[in-house]
């Protein structure tokens, strides 16, 4: 039996996308099983249950030897606690290339706006039949990695898989559901302040030394904001747990595409300063205009500069 799982600190994408996956290789008689590693944001619980779907078991942990798929990730600091025990056996995702294996895989990584659009595409091409929930999860997941198109990672492709998978789904107004699903992302009022910097938080390796970089993609950036004094608290312990060489958190917000950012420490604001173009210091909040998405936006940068 194969164990599928998407990243830590799961998004919607990873787990829609593991979870039509689990229901592809069904289709194939592959035994699977899609799970969580950790709790389901707002966004994610809204969908499954708008679409009628059962939440993955979450697990942090699986026995020596045991068959795992990574989906929407393949860095190791963004996986499984015990991945080097853990025998990988197929890898789908739309990220930057990482991870090492010591034997040939199947590998499926493609720069769509998705991984839920890998697996929708799949599925067309195998011809496979989907039920309105899977075909309504795998939209869903397509919406939320791209904001509803407004992400540079967006391709023509995941557009056109929308609308097929709409064929499906029959949602009336997509722009209405992708509202539904960004003020559930954003309601926040209910998680404290520690859980919200690792809500959408990844560990990347640059040169040798590791960076928490969180984002908290928002219809409304006060209901980040006005905890900032609280984030930079959080992101210091975040730096030390995890040892990192720095932590941030930037604010998005998807809607006017501007980006707050918040840093673990003097230096870390320095770095950032020197990093991005047409930054802004308001009052510790380092405001870049136009900065919607990690992958394309943020992560190449902190690359370009740390890996010299
Ligand atoms: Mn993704």
């Amino acid at each position: 039996m194969k164990h599928i799982i998407g990243h830590r600190n799961p998004d919607t994408d990873t787990i829609c996308s593991a979870m039509g996956y689990q229901n592809f290789l069904q289709n194939k008689n592959i035994e699977s099983k899609a799970f969580a590693l950790g709790d389901l944001n707002n966004e994610t619980k809204f969908i499954l249950d708008y679409f009628d779907m059962e939440l993955p078991d979450q697990i942090s942990e699986f026995p020596q030897g045991t068959e795992i798929i990574l989906m929407d990730h393949n860095e190791e600091g963004q996986s499984i606690e015990n991945i080097n025990d853990l025998d990988i056996v197929e890898i789908i995702d739309h990220h930057k290339i990482k991870l090492q294996t010591d034997k040939p895989i199947r590998i499926h990584i493609e720069p769509l706006g998705s991984s839920c659009s890998i697996v929708a595409k799949k599925f067309f091409a195998k011809g496979f039949e989907m039920s309105q929930g899977i075909a309504g999860i795998l939209l869903a997941g397509i919406i939320s990695d791209t904001l509803y198109f407004r992400s540079p990672t967006t391709t023509e492709k995941d557009k056109e898989l929308v609308e097929k998978l709409n064929e499906i789904v029959g949602i009336e107004d997509l722009e209405e559901f992708s509202m539904k699903m960004f003020d559930a992302k954003s309601d926040v009022s209910e998680i404290s302040t520690e859980d919200l910097v690792r809500l959408d938080y990844k560990v990347f390796d640059f040169g040798g030394e590791n960076y928490g970089i969180g984002v908290m993609e928002t219809t409304n950036k006060d209901f980040g904001l006005e905890r900032k004094d609280e984030i930079l608290e959080n992101l210091k312990k975040v730096k030390k747990m995890d040892n990192l060489k720095g932590a941030f958190l930037s604010v998005i917000d998807i809607l006017k595409k501007e980006s707050y950012t918040i840093c673990s420490g003097d230096e870390e604001v320095e770095l950032f300063k020197k990093m991005f173009d047409n930054v802004e210091d308001r009052d510790g909040v380092l405001f870049v205009d136009n900065i919607v998405s990690r992958k394309k936006e943020i992560i190449p940068v902190f690359e370009r500069f740390l890996n010299k």
